[in-house]
């Protein structure tokens, strides 16, 4: 079956009550898109109010959350709360967790594991810094990366794979159309060698980093790009036209 299109918007830490409302308004006019999945991701605070103004059609994902289900956990949050407000996804090895706050591949996969038991999805996030890329490494890093989660024989049906690398984030450097395809293609490739060429073929592997109205119909065109994690352009309303890029 062909992969359905995917777009995320991850809001990271931005936005308060009033650009909130904003944000789902123009949200809920655009009607969606049956053919593409459209999941945003609100700060914590604001999971609870986006997930019940927003129409069902669009998911409500956090950007994080920790490996257990409660406990003595200042500051964290779980699975099962993201569940008992009716959300579905999580975002999980954001570039910004893994180089901000320092999460480590291990780290990444315990929450992944946690996650997926907990029943929730998981937008997955790996990519090399501009380092690792001039030093060769590309390839090396992003299936370090992938290779935590495949030791712990997660089920990828339950996860979208979001190749963001750290040098196209917020920098207003997007990697182009060549370079994206270059890294998914390898991506599918680790996946048919690791996993099965059944989850290679189904497991929609989405870009992340710089991703604008201006430049998504060009990298959607990408036969191994199948939608994308959207951060600073998902606050504008030029996040529909992101969402309708391959139509
Ligand atoms: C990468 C991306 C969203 P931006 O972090 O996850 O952010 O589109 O602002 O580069």
């Amino acid at each position: 079956a062909a992969r359905k299109f995917f777009v995320g918007g991850n809001w990271k830490m931005n936005g308060d009550k009033a650009t909130i409302d904003g944000i789902v308004g123009f949200l809920n006019a655009s009607n969606g898109n049956p053919n593409v999945d459209i999941v945003v991701a609100p700060p914590a605070p604001y999971l609870a109010s986006v997930k019940a103004a927003l129409q069902h059609n669009i998911k409500v994902a956090a950007q994080n959350a920790y490996k257990v289900p409660k406990g003595a956990f200042t500051g964290e949050i779980s699975p099962a709360m993201l569940k008992d407000l009716g959300l579905e996804w999580v975002i999980l090895g954001h570039s910004e967790r893994r180089h901000v706050f320092g999460e480590t591949d291990a780290l990444i996969a315990d929450k992944t594991v946690h996650a997926l038991e907990s029943g929730l999805q998981v937008v997955f996030c790996i990519g090399e810094k501009l380092e690792e890329r001039e030093a060769g490494k590309t390839k090396e890093v992003n299936f370090r990366q992938l290779q935590a989660i495949v030791d712990k024989k997660v089920d990828f049906s339950k996860i979208v794979i979001a190749y963001e690398p750290v040098w196209a984030i917020g920098t207003g450097k997007t990697a182009s159309p060549e370079q994206a395809q270059e890294v998914h293609a390898w991506i599918r490739e680790f996946l048919k060698e690791k996993v099965s060429d059944a989850v290679s073929a189904s497991t929609r592997v989405i870009y992340g980093g710089s991703v604008t109205a201006d430049n998504a119909a060009e990298l959607a065109k990408k036969p191994d790009i199948d939608g994308f994690l959207v951060g600073g352009a998902s606050l504008k309303p030029d996040f529909v036209k992101i969402i309708n890029a391959r139509n």
